[in-house]
């Protein structure tokens, strides 16, 4: 069996050497790679996935399906000297060996030159030396890669992704506090589903990529959705009665190279959704949790609901950290309320439960992903340009710097002249929603956990 995260790795879309070659000879070539992929411990199905993802770097023959092909006759083909294949492979011969090796993971040194001495095999006879070149190029452990970018940068991100220990965030809250948004505002796309209404149904995962690509891979039930939009994603994420699903897919966020899934649940406390109640309580009940991110909106600090779940975390759930967030601060009014009051609110509140000397830390989860955004140079709506111009503002009065509150905090907005500049504004604005904190208190908890 596989397992969705076997579906973060695919080729990178780079302009590929082969790219102008017939699609015959492309056909071919694909297929070799398949079948060194699957006979190198690849599942045939995730073979099949990321030979696809190469084709698509090469512009190559649509609907193939390489599990119904068979080597011998294509060998016969690609050995056929009036095909003129062979000439084309001997020539790209050691793209050929890079590009099978991209995928296979964990690459030693016995197993390039395995491969490569298996891939020299197909080639005719007088061209048959493989030398051990790849194993020279791929020095993974010195990070020597002598293959140029941004091939080797694709190489070094797949390799260090891969040797990590996935890394579960778990996100959890009465409903509407605010739990989907802050999950989508650390990838920097509205992946999870998040509305005024109770929304989010099953446990969601969302699960990083070292492949800078913005196509999603989802797994819901037996259903796999692979290499599909954010657009065609939002359906199927949104319409399923599973009580799971997962997503692969890149995040905009200082946390995309980590190995970490997102863990979304469904809030604890809605009247017409009471069974989203058990399929919360099922998923933390069920095993220890590494990280645990207890949201909390602004507006209702100090609440019975949250008493109450809070109340069930401390008697019935286990988990490695608890951290609670704050959520919706560009919500408060700074003439009525202080950052500090409600931090300190939210503190006795916990301390009643016996969560003492708590991480209690503020967040913009909406200001925080558009001011990204904005960053980032990523598409906003004519409403959310508006919004985010409107955060620039608020984000730089004194009463509203939230990332101040954050761990090992670091202003380093120099300002040139008396006026700041435009950039500079918007990432001090962006720096005091505290979404940056948030993600660099998340990687350091990674880093110093990572062997847990
Ligand atoms: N102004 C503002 N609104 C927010 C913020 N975060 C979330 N919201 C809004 O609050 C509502 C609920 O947000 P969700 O992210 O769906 O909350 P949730 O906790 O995932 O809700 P359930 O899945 O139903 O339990 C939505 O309408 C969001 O747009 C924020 O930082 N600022
Ligand atoms: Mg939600």
């Amino acid at each position: 069996m596989y397992k969705l995260e076997d579906f973060s790795i695919s080729y990178p879309q780079i302009r590929h050497p082969i790219k102008d070659e017939s699609v015959e000879f492309k056909k071919h070539y694909l297929f070799v790679v398949y079948y060194f992929l699957q006979k190198f411990r690849v599942n045939p199905t995730v073979a099949a996935f990321q030979t696809n993802s190469l084709n698509k770097a090469l512009d190559g023959p649509q609907d193939m399906n390489w599990e119904t092909l068979h080597l011998d006759v294509e060998l016969e083909k690609i050995h056929h000297v009036s095909y003129g294949l062979s000439n084309r492979f001997v020539y790209y011969r050691e793209q050929l060996v890079l590009d099978v090796l991209f995928f296979i993971y964990p690459l030693s040194a016995d197993l390039i030159d395995l491969i490569t001495k298996e891939i020299m095999a197909l080639l005719p006879e007088p061209h048959r030396h493989g030398g051990d070149w790849p194993r020279k190029s791929l020095d993974l452990k010195k990070q020597i890669l002598t293959i140029p970018e941004p091939v080797r940068s694709a190489w070094q991100a797949n390799y260090l992704y891969r040797s990590q220990n996935m890394r579960n965030i778990t996100f959890t809250a009465t409903m509407s506090a605010g739990k989907s948004s802050l999950i989508n505002a650390i990838i920097g796309r509205r992946i999870a589903p998040a509305k005024k209404a109770a929304c989010t149904a099953a446990v969601n995962s969302y699960l990083t990529s070292p492949i800078k690509s913005d196509l999603l891979n989802l797994a819901i039930g037996g259903n796999r959705y692979l290499n599909i939009s954010l657009d065609d994603a939002k359906d199927p994420l949104s319409n399923h009665s599973e009580n799971f699903s997962e997503v692969v897919g890149r995040f905009y966020s200082t946390l995309s190279d980590q190995k970490i899934q997102l863990i979304d649940t469904p809030g604890v406390d809605s009247v017409d959704h009471v069974e989203h109640r058990d399929v919360t309580f099922d998923y933390l009940k069920k095993a220890q949790q590494d990280l645990l991110i207890y949201v909390m909106p602004v507006s209702f600090i100090g609440s019975e609901r949250d008493f109450n779940y809070l109340k069930f975390i401390k008697e019935q759930v286990t988990y490695r950290r608890i951290v609670f967030i704050v959520s919706m601060m560009d919500m408060i009014d700074l003439e009525d309320d202080s950052v500090d009051e409600i931090l300190l609110a939210a503190k006795k509140l916990l301390e009643k439960i016996g969560f003492e000397h708590s991480d209690v830390l503020p967040i913009s989860a909406y200001a925080g992903l558009l001011l990204k955004r904005k960053m980032l140079n990523l598409a906003l709506s004519d409403d959310e340009l508006e919004d985010a111009q409107h955060f620039t503002r608020q984000f730089r009065s004194k009463g509203l710097r939230l990332g101040e509150y954050y761990p090992n905090w670091e202003d380093d907005g120099k300002q040139i002249g008396s006026e700041p500049s435009a950039d500079q504004q918007l990432k001090q604005a962006y720096l005091n929603t505290g979404l940056l904190g948030f993600e660099d208190l998340l990687i350091k908890d990674i880093e110093e956990n990572q062997n847990a």
